[in-house]
């Protein structure tokens, strides 16, 4: 049996055990691969870095969702760049206040083969009614979108090399703060810190050129090896820490509550607690 290895990192790795390739495909952006594995389902890796996997997309995908969502409380136009897989379309469409959720991914290729290889990851997401699905570049997106156009814009990229490098950019920010209503808020995947320490720097003091308030919370994707990844916040407005008892509420209200696997009213806070050396990336 083959072995297939996550290259994203020169000196250091994952591998799994691939019971069956499933596609190799080198589209106009990126290369995408999907396998079954043995320990993990079937996953994806972009450009030879585990974007998703069965076994635990749960993970990822209810955090940047569910924390961003909730921690608005009122959200209910939502834009999402990247995210291919559909499994944040997913869970944002959970929400019953969302009106409408656009989602622009640059590359058609990988929602094709998504849309075939693994169907459970965005079920019927996309023919909901609420979701509006761009195949395009993010950056033309939001820098040509109404001003105030969305209440929450989350962006779930690959890492910053290749397709996903222009999302981490100041003026890419500057754009997000223009097109978000006043209570708005933007979050974005900014690596695992502990093997990629500058993601997490650079894209908070870029943030900071766009928005008054900038913060990061934590997720310990198992796949995403290294220690934990950090998700990066946004906004207008200061990010508050809300009473779990209102983040149930809130939870409970737009029909999400009891529904997650790692996600919880009590984690959603306990997620801003930043390790030392997370926190030394985030303050300078
Ligand atoms: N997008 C984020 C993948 C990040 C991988 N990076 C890493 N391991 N350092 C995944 C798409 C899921 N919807």
């Amino acid at each position: 049996m083959s072995w297939i290895e996550e290259t994203l990192y020169p000196g250091w790795g994952q591998r799994f055990r691939v019971l069956r390739e499933l596609a190799r495909e080198q589209s106009p952006f990126q290369e995408i691969v999907i396998f079954d594995s043995e320990s993990h389902g079937r996953v994806m890796l972009l450009d030879g870095a585990v974007q998703i996997t069965e076994a635990d997309e749960f993970v990822y995908q209810e955090m940047i969702t569910h924390v961003p969502l909730l921690q608005h409380g009122a959200a209910v136009r939502v834009l999402i760049i990247g995210a291919g897989d559909g499994g944040v379309l997913r869970r944002v469409l959970q929400h019953t206040n969302v009106r409408q959720a656009v989602m622009v991914e640059i590359d058609g290729a990988v929602i094709r083969l998504v849309r075939k290889f693994l169907p459970g990851i965005a079920k019927d997401a996309w023919d909901d009614p609420r979701a509006h699905l761009i195949v395009g570049d993010g950056i033309a997106y939001v820098a040509e979108a109404q001003d105030s156009a969305f209440d929450v814009i989350i962006v779930d990229s690959t890492d910053p090399a290749g397709p996903g490098e222009g999302l981490f950019t100041a003026a890419f920010y500057r754009d997000c703060a223009r097109i978000l209503s006043p209570g708005g808020l933007v979050v974005n995947q900014c690596g695992v810190p502990f093997m990629q320490p500058d993601e997490l720097r650079d894209t908070s003091r870029r943030r900071a050129c766009a928005f008054p308030y900038v913060s990061a919370y934590v997720v310990a994707v198992p796949t995403y090896v290294g220690g934990f990844m950090t998700l990066g916040i946004a906004s207008k407005q200061p990010i508050e820490r809300i009473p779990v008892a209102q983040i149930e509420a809130r939870a409970a209200q737009a029909g999400v509550l009891g529904t997650t696997s790692y996600w919880s009213p009590a984690l959603h806070n306990a997620a801003f607690e930043l390790p030392p050396y997370i926190a030394a990336a985030l303050a300078n």
